[in-house]
């Protein structure tokens, strides 16, 4: 047997960090969501499910909104040079135009320490929730959202703006656009094609103004959003008709967006977690499923590789600003996280401008509507006490970040 290890390097100045959302871990916030996951318990439908509504509630989530130098620390131990973490827009802006002076400064004050332990700062401004009232205006089917994302924009920029190294303007819109306004995953609930659309519209136009306001103040900064990349490929290769299914799946839910934005983009942030084996008959998809996480997604760690090939087209360079795996006993993490990096190792080899690698999640949050059950993070958190503990493979992910390398 050969035991031999083979070391993969990463290029000079590799990013290594991990990610997050403001309202997955920070608690403490009312928003759409909040609003929403109260009915949602409530209902009659959740109560008889003998689900427990508390795992339900994001509530308090991981209190890192007063917790944060903690979690500022892990980062640190980690050996991470950046750290993704999001702005909630509810807490900025509570009532439309008027500012919450005390959140802003909140918020000053964990990029400044950031930046006093070095790491760099990846802020998301938008990541799925929104305040009520603009909730109450329709959402982002109101085109008057891009009105309101521009100004809370501006704000962000003017005041917090000399703290943030990265920009994501929008998480994951398309998400939004599909559970929120299609599947009836998320709120708000609609299964409706035609506000589907007015959504998609008005986010990659926010994107596009957002984008303009912070490079008229940061001309040189880097702004992108983040957008989930799935990997589809016909089931059978020699199947035209799953040939073009596959094709056309790409188009529609990962190139669609980045085409309408593409001349607004200093670099691609991409998510990736998903591969689908296309076939052409109902329910249209047949994954080997060798792998699977908690949640019964498949891992497919080489859709990674194809992803960051399929990109390369863009000329843009390339940060994969999230990956990550529900993986309760930590039995799958410590595998997970290298056979992925293999790819983008072998995807740099190719070409690829890649950039940085974050792993979501720093820390076990509230995973929206599947709510605590799944665990994404490095570190556990004791939802009683908030203590945050390390797993096994946050050691190891913290040796890869250290030593810029993976052993294979
Ligand atoms: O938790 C989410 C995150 O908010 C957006 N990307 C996918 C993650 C895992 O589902």
């Amino acid at each position: 047997m050969n035991n031999k290890k083979e070391i993969l390097k990463f290029p000079k100045n590799f990013l290594w960090g991990t990610s997050t959302s403001a309202y997955q871990i920070e608690g403490g916030i009312t928003n759409d969501w909040s609003e929403w996951e109260k009915k949602r318990v409530e209902s009659k439908k959740f109560l008889s499910s003998g689900k427990i509504a508390d795992d339900f509630l994001c509530g308090k989530a991981c209190d890192s909104y007063n917790r944060y130098s903690e979690d500022l620390a892990l980062v640190k131990e980690l050996g991470c040079g950046a750290f993704r973490l999001g702005i909630e827009w509810a807490r900025i802006e509570p009532r439309e135009d008027e500012y919450d002076q005390k959140e802003i400064e909140h918020y000053k004050k964990v990029l400044i320490e950031a930046r006093e332990k070095g790491i760099q700062t990846v802020v998301t401004l938008w990541h799925w929730t929104n305040p009520l009232w603009l909730r109450d205006k329709g959402g982002w089917t109101n085109p008057e959202a891009i009105k309101h994302f521009s100004r809370y924009t501006l704000k962000i920029v003017e005041e917090l703006g000399q703290y943030i190294d990265y920009w994501i303007t929008l998480n994951e819109p398309l998400v939004h656009v599909l559970n929120g306004y299609l599947i009836n995953k998320f709120p708000p609930q609609k299964k409706c094609p035609r506000e589907a659309i007015k959504v998609f519209n008005n986010l990659y136009k926010a994107h596009n103004e957002a984008y303009k306001i912070i490079h008229k103040i940061f001309p040189y900064t880097n702004v992108s959003i983040t957008h989930l990349v799935n990997y589809y490929e016909p089931a059978r290769k020699w199947n035209p008709i799953e040939f073009f299914m596959a094709k056309a799946m790409h188009y529609l839910a990962n190139d669609r967006f980045l085409k309408k934005i593409k001349n607004y983009l200093d670099f691609i942030g991409v998510d990736y977690y998903f591969h689908d084996r296309i076939v052409c008959y109902p329910p249209f998809r047949k994954n080997l499923n060798i792998e699977t996480n908690d949640m019964g997604w498949e891992i497919y760690p080489r859709g990674i590789y194809h992803v960051l090939l399929k990109l390369n087209k863009y000329s843009l360079p390339i940060i994969v600003m999230e990956n990550g795996i529900p993986d309760r006993r930590d039995k799958k993490r410590q595998w997970f996280i290298p056979a992925h990096l293999k790819y983008v190792h072998k995807a740099i080899e190719k070409g690829v401008n890649v950039k940085g690698y974050f792993y979501w999640s720093l820390l076990d949050n509230f995973e929206w509507a599947a709510g605590f059950d799944p665990k994404f993070g490095l570190y556990e958190v004791d939802r009683k006490t908030f203590e945050r503990k390390a797993r096994p493979s946050a050691r190891m992910y913290s040796k890869i970040c250290k030593n810029n390398q993976i052993e294979i």
